[in-house]
């Protein structure tokens, strides 16, 4: 693994951390979404409409015989609203490149991802790409995941088996493991209910844990009622990074 500094780039009007995310995307779709590329996964977050942006940006001539493929709703709107072509995985189950955000990435590009609650469809638009790319602002930037994204691992369960998985989460090592919570209204707004009908628990670790992430997704994976974990292990080839100073930093 490496990193990198590129030099800055001329800044308009947004918060630092706006600026940070616009730069990393940007610097990831010029370097990573090439002409030749024509099956391409849009991932989710607040980072990602900075990509669909510069990708707009290549122009109609690019984008005309390009298809895109969405993780969820938010990232199918983007695609519609910035008129690109729509398609599902499902017709294209191998895709050039996917870019997306992350809610921390360590030394070894692991990421935490699933803070918006999409991390099942993101890990499959990883997982059939080519090349995965992840996009953040500086805030992102770890060694250790759960070093700066505190709330835990993001687990995607079946609604009909996640009191007993808590039980299970709480035994694995996270005690303090939630049911992720409809936010605004209390407890009577209910659990949150991902794209696919699922739950989801944010289930923190401790640091030494969290050290070796990937042995943490296949202790929670071999959970019954489990749908997916937002521990991306060995996915990302790069992760780009924008600072407050108007540079990126480009692990890989
Ligand atoms: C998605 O969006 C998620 O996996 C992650 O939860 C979140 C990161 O978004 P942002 O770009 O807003 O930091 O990528």
């Amino acid at each position: 693994m490496q990193a990198v500094q590129s030099p800055p780039k001329p800044e308009i009007q947004l918060s630092k951390v706006e600026s940070s995310k616009r730069l990393a995307a940007y610097e990831a779709v010029d370097r990573h979404i090439l002409p030749e590329h024509k099956i391409i996964g849009i991932g989710s977050g607040s980072t990602v409409p900075y990509v669909v942006e510069r990708i707009i940006a290549q122009g109609e001539e690019l984008n005309h015989d390009r298809v895109f493929l969405p993780t969820g709703f938010q990232s199918k709107e983007l695609i519609v609203n910035g008129r690109l072509r729509l398609g599902d995985v499902d017709q294209y189950p191998n895709i050039d490149v996917t870019i997306d955000g992350a809610d921390e990435v360590d030394h070894d590009l692991n990421c935490i991802k699933g803070g918006g609650a999409c991390h099942l469809r993101e890990k499959v638009l990883a997982e059939a790409a080519q090349t995965f790319i992840v996009v953040a602002d500086y805030r992102k930037n770890s060694d250790v995941l759960g070093t700066t994204y505190k709330q835990g691992v993001p687990i995607e369960v079946a609604p009909f088996a996640y009191a007993k998985l808590l039980q299970n989460v709480h035994h694995l090592g996270s005690p303090t493991a939630t049911l992720r919570m409809a936010k605004g209204a209390g407890t009577k707004a209910g659990p949150i209910v991902t794209d696919n009908g699922n739950f989801v628990i944010d289930a923190p670790f401790d640091e030494q844990t969290m050290k070796d992430p990937y042995s943490l997704l296949k202790k929670i994976k071999m959970l019954t009622g489990v749908v997916e974990v937002g521990l991306f292990c060995g996915m990302a080839q790069a992760a780009y990074f924008g600072n407050a100073d108007g540079t990126v930093t480009i692990k890989w």
